[in-house]
């Protein structure tokens, strides 16, 4: 990096994420919700990261990060996480690192790691109540591989291993529910689209000390198959439809932090994509479209709203 490049750098904010000139899908929702994150974090962090899209952001020796960043196996950045924060904690208790030194441990993952791959490390993590914050990007696929199924994959959406008029047979996990289960510090649901729901959870998650950790829902042009311009707006439609609940767990107790009033119909969300078009054409598949719907429907009587 030539010197001109390198003293601009440093005369930005900490908070600043930096371009790095690497191959990421323009209109990137994952990339839409780590930048809102990362202006709240700062520089004082260590990301720890599992293989997925996000890895693209590092290109030895360079990050867009002004911390540092660790890459480890798919299912194991939690494990690695754990070795950073006891390298801190024993330099801390060595006094070879000044308290006001210390940094935030970051998980940053996809969904196939979150949902799959690395949920029994996670599991594990908060189990030992590791002090940690754990960043989901969840884009509903195995995205840097070429978009296959996950854990994440809602029914009926099609992907590079779930083709045919159904799309995919599974049905998404509920990782929220399944994280707040072990009861750790925090756990939420945010989207990049929702910068203001986004921006006061990372602010309590920051606040609390323990297993905190985050699901942003991350719209994918590439993937989801939809013009990038279109990011925002499906984002939002994903809140309004009922189909991404805005939620957190604290103090023991699940909270939504926006109800959608008036719900709008799955559909909306659902036609913008084409990973749903088989959904709608050559001809409507009202069994399906019906059977989504009735899944939101439920999910939100279960909720009491
Ligand atoms: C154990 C293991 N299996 C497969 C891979 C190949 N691989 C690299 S990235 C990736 C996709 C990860 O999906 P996700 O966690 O959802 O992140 P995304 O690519 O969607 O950002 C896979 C399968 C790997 N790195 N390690
Ligand atoms: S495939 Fe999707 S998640 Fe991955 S970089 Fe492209 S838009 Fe982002
Ligand atoms: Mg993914």
């Amino acid at each position: 990096m030539n010197e001109t490049v390198f003293r601009r750098m440093k005369d930005l904010p900490s908070t600043h994420l930096l371009g790095t000139g690497t191959p990421m899908c323009a209109g990137c929702g994952g990339l839409e919700a780590i930048h809102e994150i990362y202006d709240i974090l700062g520089g004082k962090t260590v990301f720890v990261n599992a293989a997925g899209c996000m890895t693209l952001l590092s290109v030895y020796p360079f990050t867009p990060f002004r911390g540092s960043w660790l890459y480890t196996a798919m299912a194991s950045a939690p494990a690695g996480a754990q070795g950073v924060r006891d390298a801190l904690d024993i330099l801390l208790a060595q006094n070879r690192l000044d308290p006001a030194e210390d940094v935030e441990v970051v998980v940053l993952t996809g969904d196939g790691a979150a949902y799959g791959m690395g949920l029994s490390a996670t599991s594990a993590a908060i189990e030992r109540g590791l002090d940690f914050l754990y960043i989901c990007y969840d884009n509903e696929g195995y995205g840097n591989t070429g978009q296959q199924y996950s854990g994440a994959t809602p029914h009926g959406a099609r992907t590079a291993t779930s083709l045919g008029r159904q799309g995919f047979r599974g049905y998404k996990k509920d990782l929220f529910a399944i994280w707040a289960a072990h009861r750790p510090a925090y756990v939420a649901t945010v989207i990049g689209a929702e910068p203001l729901d986004l921006a006061r959870k990372i602010e309590t998650a920051r606040s609390l000390r323990g297993p905190r950790l985050i699901i942003a829902l991350s719209p994918c042009p590439t993937g989801w198959d939809y013009d990038p311009k279109e990011t925002v707006a499906i984002g939002k439609l994903a809140v309004k439809t009922g189909v991404w609940p805005l939620q957190e767990y604290v103090d023991g107790q699940v909270a939504h932090t926006k109800v959608p009033h008036p719900r709008l119909p799955v559909e909306e969300y659902l036609k913008t994509q084409g990973r749903f078009a088989h959904l709608f054409s050559p001809e409507r598949n009202e069994a399906l479209l019906a059977e989504i719907q009735a899944r939101v429907d439920a999910y939100w009587a279960e909720a009491g709203d």
